[in-house]
């Protein structure tokens, strides 16, 4: 097929340069499967972004099996604790040593990012960083293709045999799949922060307040994630480091326990709590992956997780596809993601609830603050609930 001087093709085209793009992009590389990856930001842009930080033993096994945790070994570290804080008092739990006995492994998203994009290119992966795509064009056919303007403004078409839709919860290739959408906005604002400071302890730490929720998410020994319940208008500039500090300490305080740091706040910036579920996650050759595929809030820290068990699943049923013209895994890609989905999105849900004053007065939300205190005092008390709980807190 002669291409023009604005067309490019490739066997799968990959949406984005996010951990569900760039695992999807490593594990068909690997395999010899030539793939181009578009991604409208800059690589330094794709580089900083803090996002995540806890990853799950699955994820971790799947960047371990493909060679991609060279970084993560190096530089990453074991975690197993979690403390509930409230006016009730303060429960530590070791999920390491409960459930499956699993830990979480700390290491930034954007450290991982960072390695997943050299080690894509090093292999001679295709990335074309500044490039957006703007509209989705044939998935019906055997030559889906997008049209993308570049970082000059310059207009390029790309065809391929595969999209793979892993542009995040606002990126364009959600719009190109029918599919129906089961949503829910929380009602939930979170100040999201960085700040310079080692965590306060060892442990994540979860402050249920009446005032609003407060957490503590250890990142590196410098730099800590602090998370705060805001209203819905709020605007982080409004926010100085005294207010965040003094926040912080009240709603995390418990007796005997050690107190958040008061570092310079590096980072500033609001997360609404929404969560989504698209069924189906895919149309024709059009594959959605990761937060393109659903909408999951920081609660329980399965977002990036999920994007990256579900760009082994989908690169798992791609290779046979395009070696031996085997689509029936493809075919089947929705159903067998949306189990894992539809379990984080319900884990998820009760961390909300869990971690949330319930709005509003009267007996309904008297009610639903009963219901809160009884599932910390079951965390507290009941081996059997903190063994589930370490289950959907570590596995998906
Ligand atoms: P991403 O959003 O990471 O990547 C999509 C990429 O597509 C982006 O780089 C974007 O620029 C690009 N793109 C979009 N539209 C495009 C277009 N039209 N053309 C080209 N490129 C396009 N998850 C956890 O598991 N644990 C946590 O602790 C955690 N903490 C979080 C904290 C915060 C503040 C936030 C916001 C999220 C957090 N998450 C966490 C969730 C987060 O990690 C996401 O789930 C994860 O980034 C999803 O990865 P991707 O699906 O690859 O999408």
């Amino acid at each position: 097929m002669r291409l023009g001087a604005d067309e490019q093709d490739s066997v799968v085209l990959i949406l984005g340069a996010g951990p569900a793009g760039l695992v999807l992009a490593n594990i068909l590389r690997a395999a010899n499967v030539p793939t181009v990856v578009l991604e409208r930001r800059t690589r330094e842009q794709v580089r900083q972004r803090a996002r995540a930080g806890f990853l799950a033993p699955d994820s971790v096994a799947v960047l371990r099996e493909h060679g991609l945790a060279a970084g993560l070994d190096a530089r990453g570290r074991t975690h197993d604790r979690c403390e509930f804080r409230s006016p009730a008092g303060s429960v530590e739990l070791r999920y390491g040593e409960l459930g499956a006995g699993q830990p979480h492994t700390v290491y930034p998203q954007q450290d991982l990012v960072t390695d997943l994009i050299a080690e894509y290119l090093a292999g001679g992966g295709v990335l074309h960083f500044g490039t957006t795509v703007e509209r989705i064009e044939d998935i019906h056919t055997d030559r889906p293709a997008v049209l993308a303007r570049d970082a000059a403004g310059a207009e390029i078409r790309f065809t391929g045999h595969y999209l793979a839709g892993c542009d995040g919860a606002r990126g364009i290739s959600r719009t190109a799949v029918p599919t129906t959408i089961a949503a829910s906005d929380h009602g939930i604002t979170w100040l999201a922060l960085l700040m310079q400071a080692p965590p306060a302890g060892e442990a994540v730490i979860y402050g249920v307040h009446p005032d609003g929720f407060a957490g503590q998410m250890p990142r590196t020994a410098e730099v800590t994630r602090y998370y705060l319940q805001c209203d819905p208008g709020a605007r982080p500039r409004e926010w100085s480091d005294w207010r965040i500090w003094d926040e912080l300490a009240r709603r995390l305080d418990a007796p005997g326990r050690p107190a958040p740091a008061t570092g310079p706040i590096i980072e500033r910036g609001l997360v609404r709590l929404r969560s989504r579920i698209l069924d189906p996650i895919q149309a024709g050759r059009l594959f959605l992956v990761g937060d393109a595929a659903t909408s999951i809030s920081p609660s329980a820290a399965k977002g990036a997780n999920l994007a990256i068990v579900g760009a082994q699943l989908l690169a798992e049923a791609l290779i046979p596809a395009v070696r031996y013209g085997k689509g029936d895994a493809l075919q089947r890609y929705s159903e067998q993601a949306l189990p894992r989905i539809r379990r984080a999105q319900e884990f998820s849900h009760w961390m909300i609830d869990l971690l949330h004053p319930p709005a509003g007065y009267g007996p309904e939300t008297a009610y639903r603050r009963e219901l809160q205190r009884a599932r910390l005092h079951n965390l507290a008390t009941s081996r059997s609930h903190q063994h589930v709980f370490a289950d959907n807190y570590v596995g998906i």
